[in-house]
């Protein structure tokens, strides 16, 4: 499983299909519990986990509560959308996830955010996830695994959507293959310029 290779370059997302899952947590010991959810989710059946991204130290948005870990990870599914979210949910709550306040802190947040370049608006499941072009704490680490992968709606690549939200919110990034100990800081955090 390799860290930050840009898989949207050389693999069709929609032919076995591609999903782009992210990951976030703020409570008890999250930089534990998403590795540990990575590696759950490498070992399910019908999900090979292809490349994760570094890990982004965040802001919370939504109502006070403690910064956020978050990254995302590529995967090719042999599950439909909606048993892939099932399964989601399943390791969620395994790691203590309740259900709580809307945008409450977390144990573990798994989302679903891209599967291949299926558009669905259902009671349980909209794709691409709803919100993933707004926010840095998503498209940051997306854009470090799969820079290339076209939003299906809104038609621009990730890179673009990324360079769009800048970092506001962004505090520090740490990649694994670079060891603990690497823990770069993020100077810029103004909003980007519009051009
Ligand atoms: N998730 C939320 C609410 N707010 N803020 C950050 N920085 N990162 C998150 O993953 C996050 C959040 C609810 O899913
Ligand atoms: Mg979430
Ligand atoms: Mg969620």
């Amino acid at each position: 499983m390799a860290e930050c290779t840009d898989l949207s370059l050389s693999i069709s997302p929609s032919d076995p299909p591609l999903a782009a899952i992210a990951l976030g947590s703020n409570l008890g010991e999250p930089l534990r519990q998403l590795r540990s959810a990575v590696q759950m989710l490498a070992q399910t059946a019908g999900i090979d986990v292809l490349a994760y991204s570094p890990w982004y130290y965040t802001v919370p948005v939504g109502p006070p509560q403690p910064n956020y870990w978050n990254g995302c990870l590529i995967a090719r599914v042999q599950l439909s959308p909606w048993a892939l979210l099932k399964t989601l949910q399943r390791i969620e709550v395994q790691f203590g996830r309740q259900r709580q306040e809307h945008w409450g802190a977390r144990t573990l947040d798994l989302d679903l955010l891209l599967y291949g370049d299926r558009v669905i608006t259902t009671a349980e499941l909209t794709l691409p996830h709803p919100r993933l072009a707004e926010r840095p704490f998503v498209l940051a680490p997306l854009a470090a695994i799969a820079p290339h992968w076209r939003h299906p709606v809104l038609g621009e690549t990730i890179q673009t959507l990324r360079q769009q939200v800048g970092d506001v919110g962004i505090i520090a990034v740490l990649s694994d293959d670079a060891g603990e100990t690497m823990c770069a800081t993020v100077a810029d955090r103004q909003p980007p310029e519009r051009r």
